[in-house]
């Protein structure tokens, strides 16, 4: 109760911070086969011209939303990407169904790391798209990954600071209702830019009630509410040379997962970085642009069962947990003789990890013990890129990482924790892996054009793999504990491609492979005892040998005519282990179409959303029973108005129009979606 009272006081005194206000549109699409990495990228804000060599073709410019949608909204509509749901916020992201310690995801190249051993906050739930100009999501370990991974990455693009000969001003106001869950939200933004400063500030305020799946049934435990705010600066020391701050500060509170046994009382992320930029112009050979970047962030999380019922909490627990990040990188590109660009990327990092767990019996005195016993981390990578062209229709890169990764337990505390496990041995760990990738792209003509690429990764295990202490795991029904003897997880990847265009017509598609090896999961350990109450037994990460992921993706776009065009996405992956068991939380075949639709300012968009059935599925391996079939349709339609300079852009959309009973195979416990959910949006860009 006391905390309580403490949230709300808190609360009113940071609802002033909200005195700015900002933005407009997000506009996203799939690239074609994007012919320099196999990069999707979602661009914020219709004024950003991106850096990127991104291919700007027709499909690029499919989809508009309002900047005031959630980053796992966005997230989740990109093709490639599935997001693991254990509530109505804070989502995880997968890649192609590779998630965790198989993928990277970066702020700006920060790397930065969830502090719940329950997985509540991805870095995704820390970061707000009005922080960002693009997100890049890599689909294989190449440059644009920071530090190697095997299933590549997503990367936050914060918003960029900009110069301007004559001092100018400019900034947005928005606000925001979601009627399922009576959701709210304010946003804004104000930017100064100058001849050699430049200032901006953003920041956004949400809060959501329980929503509703079909016909009105209230989901309990939904809820949320979060502020998040940015202030950067830039100074441009002269032509060459650019110095930028930025730091964003992010606050979840009250925080409800229906799909867990706890809620969130707070989720706090606050994130620095000084940064150091060099432009030349690209014409000349040589040096064309160096970065050098410090950077910290801490992550301050604490779940809370007190909201639940009685009956719910068979022992009232304390959870919090903490996540600390330093380090830095310094990257470089060179244009060399025969048009060869040359990047390289020095980096590292020193991660420190602690959870705990607090039980409060209710007869007894409290009983303690670390979840993850005070682990830490030290990463240095460095990573390595040459791309080549030979004329104008063959184009191959060679990328490769190398990493030294430490890790260890820092506190005296923690391995006495360990102690008793370990047999004497020391828990400490130093791993050096190997990534390589190579990558050819082929123009066969002006219609067809084809690409390839070979990769092979390594990762070395979580903290959370090497070191969890009983951390219950909710999918299968187990508690975990780590093992500092697991071997390095390492996979095979192979992707082929092919794209055509023609006149109105553009298709991309892709096949997939990851054949792994050493795969990392959990097996059971019969004789251990669980200490959650209720759980099925105790597992441990182990090497369970070689396990596989296919696929495949197909994109399509259509200009019909002037005002309509087409578009449609498919993808589909299925993931074995060496029993021939079905991995977990690997999404089914999904196809997303949309017809869109402009006229006289209108937009009007309608998406036809189909996910098959999963039936590829372990119980009794991994916890998994099948998902059935579900059809979807969602609406939209905006319209912007010029107030002589000022732009306001109004916007609606309907999601899930039939009130569909549903949830995705990914969403854990099999708690229902939203219902009908109108989203109505006003922003005024000045
Ligand atoms: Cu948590």
């Amino acid at each position: 109760m006391r905390r309580n009272r403490w949230l709300q006081k808190s609360w009113k005194n940071r609802i002033l911070v909200f005195v700015s206000l900002p933005w407009i549109f997000l506009e996203f699409g799939v690239p074609a086969l994007a012919q320099e990495t196999l990069v999707k990228e979602v661009k914020i804000e219709e004024i950003t011209v991106s850096r990127k060599e991104d291919l700007a073709t027709g499909i690029q410019k499919d989809k508009r939303a309002s900047l005031q949608m959630p980053t796992d909204k966005v997230l989740e509509q990109i093709p490639g990407l599935q997001m693991i749901k254990r509530g109505n916020y804070a989502w995880e992201p997968t890649i192609r169904s590779l998630n965790a310690g198989q993928i990277n995801v970066t702020i700006d190249g920060m790397h930065i790391f969830g502090a719940c051993t329950d997985r509540m906050d991805p870095v995704s739930s820390y970061i707000e798209p009005n922080n960002l100009q693009r997100i890049s999501l890599n689909l294989s370990p190449d440059f644009g990954n920071y530090g190697g991974s095997i299933g590549g990455g997503i990367d936050f693009k914060l918003k960029q600071s900009e110069f301007s000969q004559a001092p100018t001003f400019r900034g947005s106001l928005g606000t925001g209702f979601e009627s399922n869950g009576q959701g709210i939200q304010t946003l804004g933004s104000l930017e100064y830019m100058g001849q050699r400063i430049s200032l901006q500030a953003n920041a956004i305020f949400k809060k959501s009630e329980n929503y509703h799946a079909s016909n009105k049934e209230e989901v309990l435990f939904s809820q949320y509410q979060k502020w998040n705010a940015a202030i950067s600066a830039a100074y441009k020391l002269n032509h060459d040379h650019e110095l930028h701050l930025n730091y964003i500060q992010d606050e979840g509170r009250d925080i409800g997962y229906p799909a867990l046994t706890m809620d969130v009382a707070f989720a706090n992320a606050k994130i620095a970085s000084v940064a150091h930029h060099f432009h030349r112009s690209s014409t000349h050979q040589g040096l064309m642009h160096w970065q050098n970047k410090v950077y910290y962030n801490f992550i301050d999380h604490a779940m809370d069962d007190t909201q639940r019922p009685a009956d719910q909490v068979p022992m009232h627990m304390d959870m919090p947990g903490q996540s600390r990040t330093i380090g830095f990188y310094s990257e470089a590109r060179f244009l060399l003789p025969l048009d060869q660009l040359l990047d390289i990327r020095l980096s590292a990092y020193q991660n420190q990890l602690s959870a705990d767990m607090t039980m409060y019996p209710d007869v007894g005195s409290p009983m303690y013990m670390f979840t993850i016993p005070d682990a830490e981390r030290r990463h240095l990578s460095l990573d390595l890129s040459d791309k080549i062209s030979f004329g104008s229709r063959f184009t191959t890169s060679i990328n490769s990482t190398l990493t030294l990764s430490a890790s260890h337990l820092f506190s005296e505390e923690g391995k006495a924790q360990l102690s008793g496990m370990l047999s004497g041995d020391d828990p400490a760990r130093m791993d050096f892996l190997w990534n390589l990738n190579l990558r050819g792209d082929y123009t066969l003509d002006n219609h067809w054009g084809l690409s390839g690429h070979l990769g092979r990764t390594s990762r070395s295990a979580s903290l959370q793999e090497y070191y969890a202490f009983y951390i219950f795991n909710r999918l299968d029904g187990y508690d975990y504990l780590g093992s500092h003897r697991l071997n390095q997880e390492k996979a095979f990847n192979a992707n082929l491609g092919i794209n055509f265009q023609q006149g109105p017509l553009q298709a991309e598609a892709n096949a997939f492979g990851y054949f792994f090896r050493d795969y990392i999961a959990g097996r059971v350990l019969s004789d251990f005892s669980e200490m959650t109450i209720g759980a099925n037994g105790v597992k441990q990460y182990q090497n369970i040998g070689n396990a596989r992921l296919i696929g495949g993706e197909l994109s399509i776009g259509v200009q019909i005519d002037e005002n309509l065009r087409f578009r449609s996405s498919n993808t589909y992956s299925r993931g074995t282990d060496e029993q021939g068991n079905a991995l977990p939380l690997i999404s089914p075949f999904q196809t997303v179409n949309t017809l869109y639709w402009s006229l006289r300012g209108f937009h009007l968009d309608a998406e036809f959303q189909y996910d098959a059935a999963q039936q590829h599925v372990s119980l009794e391996a991994y916890g998994e029973s099948p998902t059935p079939e579900v059809a979807l349709l969602h609406i939209g339609g905006r319209k912007s108005f010029q107030i002589g300079r000022p732009l306001l852009t109004a916007s609606i959309k309907i999601e899930n129009v039939m009130d569909r009973q549903y949830y995705r195979h990914q969403d854990l416990m099999k708690i229902a979606r939203p219902g009908r959910n109108i989203i109505a949006g006003l922003m005024l860009g000045f």
